[in-house]
């Protein structure tokens, strides 16, 4: 019997301005435009194994070696319709010789070589890993812009993690969703002398989820609706300039006062949602006197108490020494090779 399989990996994307609330739910349109850096794949990644086969009776999915179901997960069934739809209507109806593989059942093996809902974009990377095998096994003749309006259903970040590099999420203006994708605004060659450093403080499974809270933040933060129209879009238009430029400075000022304004608005919620702890806040206050005389580094917190800390190539060993200094005990990631490769090899 025939086994179609294939087999990729997806890597982590840090927002520098964060995704913080859906216009619509079912189809994930965020309330605002979001742009974020991609991780290289050597650290941080999910990967993802996709077998069809005729001997199978049944879709089945193992997450980090334990099976889970996959009708309770709207999000998971809503990539697999959108991708075997794509295969019928691009390839099978088109080529009547085509393997029918969009008929068969499938078997999903996924994992992730760090902690899981940690705030450390693990959706993200997995919903575009998921959707990227997908589409190497039904060989869909589509970019990874189609891509993204696909994995954006699985989880609004991981259209993000389609591209190297630096990548806008362009929030789409379309009922449907057709407009709502990623686009790649400078690709991983763009800026290497740019590197991230993850700082784990906590690898526990974060409290409020991020599709809860922000839901809960759209109903209830007046700082919010001001955020939507009045700071992201020229926040956007900014940071892409500073991205361009590659001007360090303006890149971090505005990537720290964009996770200050995301954590204010977390704050805003009612009721309100901590995700930051006393390490994290300890972070902002030893980054903002290292920059003291001169920005140097730039701090960023998703969904959880863990810093991502970008800053020039240059300026690491010194700020791991001051971390290290401050926290003796604490694990870092050092140095994270930033944007070495391309996104998602097969
Ligand atoms: C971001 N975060 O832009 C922001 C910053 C967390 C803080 O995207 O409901 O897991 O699956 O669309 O993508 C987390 O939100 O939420 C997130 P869903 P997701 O990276």
């Amino acid at each position: 019997m025939t086994v179609f399989e294939a087999t990729c990996t997806a890597p982590v994307n840090i927002a520098v301005v964060k995704y913080w609330g859906k216009r619509d739910t079912s189809l994930i349109l965020p309330t605002n435009s979001s742009l974020s850096v991609t991780l290289s794949q050597d650290q941080l990644h999910s990967k993802t194994t996709i077998r069809a086969s005729a001997d199978f009776t049944s879709d089945r999915l193992w997450l980090n070696g334990i099976e889970e179901s996959i009708e309770k997960n709207k999000r998971l069934v809503a990539c697999l319709r959108e991708t075997r739809a794509l295969r019928r209507t691009q390839i099978e109806d088109k080529d009547p010789s085509a393997p029918k593989i969009s008929n068969l059942a499938i078997h999903i093996c996924s994992e992730n070589n760090f902690p899981t809902a940690a705030g450390l974009a693990s959706s993200a990377s997995g919903y575009a890993c998921l959707v990227y095998t997908l589409s190497k096994l039904f060989e869909l003749p589509l970019d990874a812009s189609d891509l993204s309006i696909v994995a954006r259903q699985g989880s609004g970040s991981a259209c993000r993690s389609l591209f190297g590099g630096f990548v806008a999420w362009e929030m789409g203006t379309k009922e449907d969703g057709s407009d709502s994708k990623a686009v790649q605004i400078a690709p991983e060659t763009h800026w290497p002398d740019l590197q991230a450093m993850i700082c784990v403080v906590s690898d526990e499974k974060k409290g409020t989820s991020s599709t809860e809270g922000m839901q809960l933040t759209v109903k209830t933060s007046a700082l919010l609706q001001h955020r939507i129209k009045e700071v992201v879009p020229k926040r956007m238009e900014d940071m892409i300039a500073a991205i361009h430029n590659k001007d360090f400075p303006k890149f971090a000022e505005l990537t720290m006062q964009d996770s200050n304004q995301f954590h204010a608005v977390c704050l805003d919620t009612y009721p309100p949602i901590f995700y930051m702890n006393d390490i994290s806040r300890a972070i902002i206050r030893i980054i903002t006197e290292y920059n003291k005389d001169g920005v140097k580094a730039a701090y960023t917190f998703d969904a959880g108490p863990n810093a991502v800390i970008y800053a020039p190539k240059d300026n690491m060993a010194e700020i791991y020494a001051i971390l290290s200094h401050y926290f003796p005990n604490a694990a870092f990631d050092d140095s994270m090779g930033l944007l070495k490769e391309t996104a998602l090899p097969s």
